[in-house]
């Protein structure tokens, strides 16, 4: 029977459309930063949801928000999820998508009087983005125990307020422990936010791996003097320093090749005035690899670059490791369920891996775990832009549908 089963593409996208009204940018597009007021009008209106399809709502004490939906028989459920928060010029997908997809698959499961075996869960992960409060996903890795509740909540954020000061100011502290998981299987609906499928023309990824994340905030101290009389020699230009290390991670990421990436996302210098030379600079590396050796090697040679520039320039320098996560395989017969489910649909599908992060990556710690991914048009995301054609989120709905019917029967 389950086989016909469909989701409700409008639904979905409605949801999708009223999440996005909830920290709308005026030009169009989302910000809703972990733990602002932003976020805790997204967090209140999914929270709604989940009431009113019956789900029993629980948060713990990182914020995650889970919706548990009984199976005939107790036990660990089949969790499905994502995160609502955004980057700063986020978009309308991002992380909701998965969330609201498993929202559409209970409502779907509802209309068709369908209880399934295993309990399923539909949650929600705060701080995924990670962009407020580093590392990125924060309450998925504390939720795995990867991460001790105490440091997650005593970090400081890139506006110096500390995490467990935002969210008691936006009511995201549960009652529920953290650390101790127990989930049967785990699979998470995101946009791609690549030109893979898109390029290929494939409609589904049945993703097999998260590639490595190395995060660093670097800070450069000089000395700050007259742009005008102060002669080359004699300076201690913080700048210039920050300057030549952009430079270098993308003559770093290029002579490494293959599926090296790298990123000066942040920078800021001070004074920050025409005619001052900077005496201090801060930047942030993002790092990633698909092969950990690389990373490591890209790791290794930046600690080299900025230790020598240091010397030679007569500055200070500090680095400050934000996150470091391995590359994280998927459970190969999840990888197989993600691509037979949706080539029974009659979609084309590709496995491959992830260039962005995702809670799946810290389910798969303490259960299965897979992804499936949709097209992100023009491969943008983190990006106002950020576009899904409808066919193609009611598609990976779809999967997600069957998917979760194939794990709880
Ligand atoms: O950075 C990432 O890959 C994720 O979007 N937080
Ligand atoms: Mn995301
Ligand atoms: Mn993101
Ligand atoms: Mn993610």
């Amino acid at each position: 029977m389950h086989e016909s089963l469909r989701i409700d593409g409008a639904r979905l996208l409605e949801r999708l459309r009223s999440l996005g009204e909830l920290g709308a940018l005026p030009g169009g597009g989302v910000c809703r930063l972990a733990f602002s007021e932003e976020d805790a009008w997204g967090r209140e209106r999914v929270i709604g949801w989940m009431k009113a399809l019956g789900l029993e709502v629980s948060m713990d004490a990182m914020g995650n928000v889970f919706g548990l939906r009984p199976g005939r028989e107790p036990g660990p459920p089949v969790m499905t999820g994502s995160h609502i928060d955004t980057v700063r010029t986020g978009g309308l997908y991002d992380g909701t998508l998965g969330v609201l997809a498993g929202l559409e698959v209970v409502e779907t499961l509802n209309e068709a009087g369908m209880t399934t075996q295993r309990p399923l869960c539909v949650a929600f992960f705060s701080n995924e983005e990670g962009s407020r409060f580093a590392p990125d996903m924060m309450g998925s890795l504390v939720y795995v125990g990867g991460m001790a509740l105490e440091e997650a909540l005593a970090t400081k954020g890139i506006d110096g307020e500390r995490v467990a000061d935002c969210m008691q100011a936006v009511g995201a502290c549960g009652e529920q422990a953290v650390g101790r998981p127990d989930v049967h299987a785990f699979v998470e609906l995101h946009i791609e936010q690549g030109p893979v499928l898109e390029e290929s023309g494939i409609t589904i990824g049945a993703v097999e791996r998260v590639q490595g994340i190395s995060w660093t905030e670097l800070t450069f101290t000089g000395v700050s003097n007259h742009a005008g009389t102060t002669p080359m020699r004699m300076r201690r230009d913080a700048g210039h320093a920050a300057m030549a290390t952009g430079a270098f991670v993308r003559e770093l990421v290029t002579r490494i090749g293959g599926d090296q990436v790298g990123t000066v996302g942040a920078l800021a210098l001070s004074p920050n005035l025409v005619n001052v030379v900077p005496n201090c600079a801060t930047l942030t590396v993002d790092l990633r690899n698909t092969d950990n050796d690389q990373l490591t090697r890209a790791e290794r040679e930046l600690g080299e670059f900025i230790d020598a520039l240091a010397e030679r320039e007569g500055i200070q320098v500090e680095s400050r490791q934000l996150a470091r996560f391995d590359p994280v395989p998927f459970d190969p017969a999840m990888v197989d369920r993600v691509e037979s489910c949706a080539s029974a649909l009659g979609h084309s599908v590709m496995r491959m891996p992830s260039g962005a992060g995702h809670d799946a990556q810290m389910l798969a710690r303490v259960c299965p775990t897979s992804m499936i991914f949709v097209p992100s048009v023009n491969g943008i995301s983190h990006n106002i832009e950020e576009f899904t054609e409808s066919a193609d989120l009611e598609a990976g709905a779809n999967v997600l549908l069957q998917v979760m019917l194939d794990l709880s029967r």
